[in-house]
């Protein structure tokens, strides 16, 4: 490794002049979209591009589309680049559009910290905190399984434990793994037919929350997807019904194209709300934050268009008292992991991450600093994001095409997964 590569060398305010860049598609047990930028002065930085289901979409955006606009330029101007890309397309917005400008801002970040020694969160105004509160996900075939996992998880040292179970008449509930930690929704070439019950949900929820406080107390944080296949009215009901078991959040209570659907929620209930995993840009929560209708935005690096854009966000939200919750789930890489927690060690207004353990696999493809101690991630101190990827190994694992599952009502009505 040179003195460049292992980001002991400063370069000052001088140009980083961007030499080449490329995209690496991979599946060490699910796929991944990474893109690789290289400088003149041999700093290379990279950021994840990773769209669940349609990867090679976000794969040739940035192949056919944005590398070609990249070579040549200033590494170091981020915001330039960002600004390129997101007003020079034309066509703004879209998980598309936004996960590959998400790529390239990380790895501009990644090299801009690496020019200056510095630990990524240095660069965004130091540490806020010594660790990062997250959440990790139990889950069971039923109300008893899941009681047992979230103890499984709290000897593992996690504070906070999202919990989902099955439901009995429901074929596939959302959210139900294996029984081991690797839960991955992806699971075919065509999508999955699930099956969705509402009243069966319902019916059932409140009573696994029960359930989990008289198993496992008040101190554990507790949390719960509805993965948006709620009315506003029925989310309500939810949120009212949960509201002796003191969830730490409810999320994607209902779907939030149409944000003002969350003030009905809002009226009925105290049980906090986030809400966000889906969405691009600042544009898709304005109304949601500036009227105080969630209490989390779930937005994270790689579908939000990269650190630049969701600290805009965040200062967003900060104004009206809300809290960051970054979606952690495993389709977004180390890569995406790694500069997330950069940020969540630095964002005034952090609330919480969700971590999902990655595969030995997936992790040993893409080698990286933070670390786990105590239900906490604790961001490394190496220069940059913390990341790599051991590209010989990932091109062991060649594209795989999975799609994530749908869910039909027991009428064939296709319903939101
Ligand atoms: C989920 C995700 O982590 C979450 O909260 O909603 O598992 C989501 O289903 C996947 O990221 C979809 O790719
Ligand atoms: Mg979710």
């Amino acid at each position: 490794m040179s003195e460049a590569e292992d980001g002991s060398a400063a370069s000052g305010g001088g140009m980083l002049r961007i030499r080449g860049a490329r995209v690496v598609v991979t599946c060490p047990g699910r796929n991944f979209v990474t893109l690789v930028i290289e400088t003149d002065q041999g700093l290379t930085g990279i950021g994840d591009a990773t769209l669940n289901g349609r990867e090679l979409a976000v794969a040739s955006y940035l192949t056919d589309h944005v590398i070609p606009n990249l070579i040549g330029r200033d590494a170091h101007r981020i915001e330039d680049i960002w600004q390129f890309l997101y007003r020079g397309a034309y066509w703004r917005r879209g998980p598309v559009t936004m996960s590959a400008i998400a790529a390239v801002d990380t790895a501009l970040w990644d090299i801009k910290a690496k020019a200056a020694g510095l630990p990524l969160y240095q660069l965004l105004g130091g540490r806020s905190r010594e660790g990062v509160l997250v959440y990790g996900h139990a889950n069971g075939a039923d109300i008893e399984a899941t009681v047992d996992q979230v103890g499984a998880y709290r000897e593992m040292g996690y504070r906070a434990i999202r919990a989902q179970s099955g439901i009995p008449g429901v074929r596939g509930a959302y959210g139900v793994g294996r029984g081991d930690l690797y839960y991955e929704p992806a699971d075919a070439a065509l999508p999955t037919e699930t099956l969705w019950s509402t009243s069966a949900y319902l019916n059932h929820a409140p009573k696994l929350f029960e359930r989990l406080r008289m198993a496992h107390g008040d101190e554990i944080e507790l949390l719960h997807d509805v993965h948006h296949r709620l009315t506003p009215i029925e989310a309500a009901r939810l949120g009212k019904a949960l509201e002796p078991y003191r969830l730490f959040w409810l999320e994607d209570a209902t779907p939030a194209e149409n944000q003002e659907a969350f003030r009905l929620i809002r009226q009925h209930t105290v049980t906090p709300l986030a809400v966000g995993e889906v969405f691009n840009t600042i544009w898709d929560c304005r109304e949601l934050i500036q009227n105080q209708l969630i209490d989390y935005i779930r937005t994270t690096v790689v579908h939000a268009g990269g650190i630049t854009h969701l600290r805009r966000i965040a200062d967003l939200a900060a104004l009206y008292q809300v809290r960051t919750g970054s979606h952690g789930a495993t389709d977004l890489s180390p890569v995406c992991m790694g500069a997330a927690l950069h940020f969540d060690s630095w964002v005034p207004n952090f609330g919480i991450q969700e971590y999902m353990r990655h595969s030995p696999e997936t992790d040993a493809v893409f080698p990286h600093d933070y670390h786990f101690a105590d239900g906490y991630l604790i961001a490394g101190e190496a220069p940059g994001h913390g990341v790599t990827i051991d590209e010989t190994l990932a091109a062991r694992y060649p594209y795989e095409p999975r799609q994530l599952p749908v869910a039909r009502l027991a009428d064939g009505t296709l319903w939101h997964w």
